[in-house]
């Protein structure tokens, strides 16, 4: 840890986490499953993020935590993500509403939309986050999500903080946030690409 880093930043306590769980992946003999309470706890702490966002942002946090508190449930039942997607797919519910292979799936493209709202804020000055966050949305989910949500989703980028404020809110300067975003999205690109194997390798498609 670096001596500039204000200790126990939230960002810093999320990227701590997705590079354990990086380091776990990449470490892991071959075969090895990973234990979905692990990667539940580096999901969960990522909803810090969300009370820095305001109101409106309000309904994506319930969905958010509603969809990784299933995941939390499952994992007392089926341990890995391994064995979960393998009771989905034996059963034929891979898809279904409410499914856990449904909600691994929406949970991942969560990690996958700050992955690129961070790679969007570190490409940009911008004092307005609006077009940051809209082109990452437009890119990674809006193309699953309903015409409904999506309308919400736009009307409420308009709410959202100045790129300060944000910074305030987090506890960061430019400076350290830039570099602890960079770090979230070097350990979230295995993470994320592990999980679409799991799925291509059980034949489950990536476009929902
Ligand atoms: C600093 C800039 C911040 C920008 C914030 C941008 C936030 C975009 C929020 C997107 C909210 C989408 C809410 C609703 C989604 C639902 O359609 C699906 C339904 O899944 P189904 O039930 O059909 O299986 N739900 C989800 O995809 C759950 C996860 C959504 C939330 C991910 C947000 C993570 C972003 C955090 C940003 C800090």
């Amino acid at each position: 840890m670096e001596q500039s880093d204000p200790a126990g930043s939230p960002l810093s306590t999320i990227v701590e986490a997705f590079e354990d769980l990086a380091k776990l992946l990449k470490g892991s003999k071959k075969q090895e499953a990973l234990r979905l309470d692990t990667f539940c706890h580096a999901c969960s702490l990522v909803s810090v993020l969300f009370s820095c966002l305001g109101l409106a942002f309000k309904f994506a946090e319930f969905e958010y935590i509603s969809k990784l508190h299933g995941l939390v449930e499952a994992s007392k039942t089926y341990g890995t993500v391994q064995n979960m997607l393998d009771r989905d797919v034996a059963n034929g519910t891979v898809k279904t509403p409410g499914s856990h292979t449904r909600n691994l799936r929406r949970v991942r493209q969560g990690l996958d939309l700050i992955r690129a709202i961070f790679e969007n804020f570190c490409s940009t000055d911008d004092y307005s986050l609006k077009d940051v966050a809209s082109t990452a949305y437009a890119k990674v989910c809006a193309p699953y999500h309903t015409w409904a949500v999506r309308t919400a989703v736009y009307a409420g980028m308009y709410t959202l903080p100045s790129r300060d404020q944000l910074l305030l809110r987090l506890n960061e300067t430019g400076k350290s946030a830039e570099k602890k975003m960079k770090r979230y999205i070097d350990a979230s690109i295995p993470v994320i690409q592990y999980i679409d194997k799991l799925y291509l390798s059980r034949k489950i498609s990536l476009d929902w």
